[in-house]
């Protein structure tokens, strides 16, 4: 029996829904309704002391956090695939779970909020920090297909979310074209899941719309 805690607008809960869905894993998903408050219920508080999702129940294992749950869920079940046992190529794509954690949380993630729920935050900051980190992405992508080792790994899917919903944080997009294209890739994988703002790509339309800048 496995289940996950999530939110469907919860670009952590759709990190761990990419890599279900890609490894194929049979899973129900709970809905924790957040704007009601019920991460903070007791019940909820015995998974995720933090009162967060995503949380991944699996058997015996119960896991909080996005990256913990992807690098879990890529060691159990996938092999070498996407998050080999290699020492640097290992390193090299925890370096891109770091840059999810820290830079993708206080750049994309904390401007997306103020638009979504109207957290009061130092919002100009947030979207200097998304330019910052969209400039380093689209840097390295310009000669990359994908973040690391020239395949899929859980380095693209730890950044994948708040990189293509940084629109919604009112930061465009267009000026990152190497970007754009990345996110079309993740996008067209065999079994990608849809949320809002992160829809499939749609066979030969143009790369996903850019937002506008505030
Ligand atoms: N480090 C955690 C962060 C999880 C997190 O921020 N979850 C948000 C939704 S995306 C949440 O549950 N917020 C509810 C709250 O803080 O009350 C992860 O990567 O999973």
């Amino acid at each position: 029996m496995r289940t996950l805690y999530a939110h469907p607008l919860s670009g952590n809960s759709h990190k761990v829904r990419l890599l279900l869905a890609f490894l194929e894993l049979p899973y129900e998903e709970v809905t924790v309704d957040l704007s009601h408050g019920e991460q903070h219920s007791q019940r909820f508080m015995q998974l995720n002391p933090l009162g967060q999702v995503p949380v991944l129940v699996d058997g015996k294992v119960v896991l909080r956090d996005s990256l913990a749950i992807l690098v879990y869920l890529a060691r159990k079940y996938g092999g070498e695939a996407w998050l080999p046992g290699h020492p640097a190529q290992a390193g090299a794509i925890v370096q891109w779970l770091s840059l999810a954690a820290n830079e993708l949380h206080h750049g994309p993630h904390l401007a997306r909020l103020h638009f979504l729920l109207g957290v009061d935050l130092n919002l100009a900051a947030a979207q200097e920090q998304t330019r910052q980190v969209l400039r380093l992405l689209e840097s390295h992508l310009a000669t990359r297909t994908w973040l690391e080792l020239e395949r899929p790994t859980v380095a693209d899917l730890a950044c994948f979310p708040y990189v293509g919903l940084a629109p919604e944080g009112k930061v465009s997009l267009e000026p990152y074209p190497a970007v754009r294209a990345w996110i079309d890739r993740v996008k067209s994988l065999p079994n990608y899941p849809s949320m809002p703002g992160l829809e499939p790509s749609m066979p030969g339309l143009e790369p996903s719309m850019p937002g506008l800048d505030a």
